[in-house]
């Protein structure tokens, strides 16, 4: 082998490449209200559906199917919030297609994660570990700051 050098690079390259094909940030954790056991979970989800990921995986979309917080509940759900009857209501989704190249913000309103049954009390300003999970892709775990609902509102107004 002439150039065993560059083989090894061009691999390299590619499993790098394979492995940043869902990028996830803007982890954030709800701090609960008092009185309830719930809360939400928000972050942006990102697919890259490009060459290198193609080659490595079934073409076509991805889906986030949940999350698990594992400090914080072992019932955490996908929820979309819609309009019925001129009210918006959320419920609970099997999964969110992720569209190629394009930001998805789970966000109060939105999408978001619910968190019920609470193992413990997240306070502002604490961080827990978000791990979501794909049809496809490997699960991405993420570092959630804990917020409190007003410092949330001003992010997202
Ligand atoms: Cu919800």
């Amino acid at each position: 082998m002439k150039h065993p050098g560059l083989l090894t690079l061009a691999f390299a390259t590619l499993a790098t490449t394979a492995g940043a094909d869902v990028v996830v940030s803007n982890c954030i954790i709800r701090e609960p209200t008092p009185g309830t056991n719930m809360t939400a979970a928000y972050l942006d989800v990102k697919f890259i559906n490009d060459e290198a990921t193609q080659a490595l995986r079934l073409p076509g979309p991805e889906d986030l199917t949940n999350a698990f917080i594992r400090d914080l509940s072992d019932r955490v759900e996908l929820h979309e919030v819609k309009e019925v009857d001129g009210q918006m209501k959320m419920g609970q989704i099997a999964k969110l297609r992720l569209e190629n190249d394009t930001t998805h913000h789970l966000m109060p309103g939105n999408h978001h994660f619910m968190l019920t049954d609470l193992k413990k009390r997240p306070k502002a300003g604490e961080n827990y570990e978000v791990t979501l999970w794909f049809t496809y892709s490997p699960s991405v775990t993420c570092l959630a700051e804990v917020k409190t609902s007003a410092e949330i509102q001003e992010i997202f107004k």
